[in-house]
């Protein structure tokens, strides 16, 4: 479909759009306005899943995790994304069963998965599953360096399905997770 060059200027101070459709100005110059067909304009979706315990940065363990807290991390998330023109839904779980259902959930609805599962990483055959069908591509991420850590963290299930991972670098691991399917989506359009 043929799109207009309406600006994000025009598009922000005044024009509407729904379905497609961008009611306004194609200028400020311009009187007239008019009814442009577009494609729709929308940021790409990142489903950010944060696994068990995960809910318990910057309380226990800051040696390890460091002292974020995870609404500062979520905050952290935010910011970075909004800079890249991404929006993102920024969830924590403990259970097994809502990443399951969440990775299931984002076929259709997300453009790419940001995933921390926490020790699910080393055990969750499920979680592979559900990746290996949500047919959206996927990055690891871990605040630790799982490789300096003991023998159990070396093995990742959701390596097996993830385009890459990030460790070992606190917070900074998930803005770096974020520049990475940013331009996995970017370089995929
Ligand atoms: O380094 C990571 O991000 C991990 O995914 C964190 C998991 C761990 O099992 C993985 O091997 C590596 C653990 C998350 C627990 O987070 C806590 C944070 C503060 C206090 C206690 C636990």
């Amino acid at each position: 479909m043929h799109c207009w060059d309406v600006s994000a200027e025009n598009f922000l101070s005044g024009n509407s759009w729904t379905n497609g459709i961008i009611y306004g100005r194609l200028n400020w110059s311009s009187k007239e306005v008019k009814t442009y067909k577009c494609d729709i304009l929308m940021p790409l979706e990142i489903l950010l899943i944060n696994g068990p315990n995960l809910n318990m940065l910057g309380v226990r363990q800051p040696e390890v995790y460091g002292r974020s807290s995870l609404k500062d991390l979520r905050i952290l998330c935010e910011r970075e994304a909004g800079l890249l023109g991404l929006s993102i839904d920024f969830r924590q779980s403990n259970a097994e069963g809502d990443l399951v259902s969440w990775i299931q959930g984002a076929r259709g609805s997300a453009d790419g998965i940001m995933l921390n599962a926490g020790a699910l990483t080393h055990s969750s055959i499920a979680l592979l599953d559900a990746l290996a069908s949500a047919e959206v591509p996927a990055v690891e991420i871990h605040m630790s360096n799982i490789h300096r850590r003991e023998e159990f963290r070396e093995k990742s299930y959701v390596s097996l399905c993830a385009a890459g991972m990030v460790c070992g670098l606190g917070s900074y691991s998930y803005v770096l997770g974020l520049r990475a399917i940013h331009s996995i989506l970017i370089s995929r359009q």
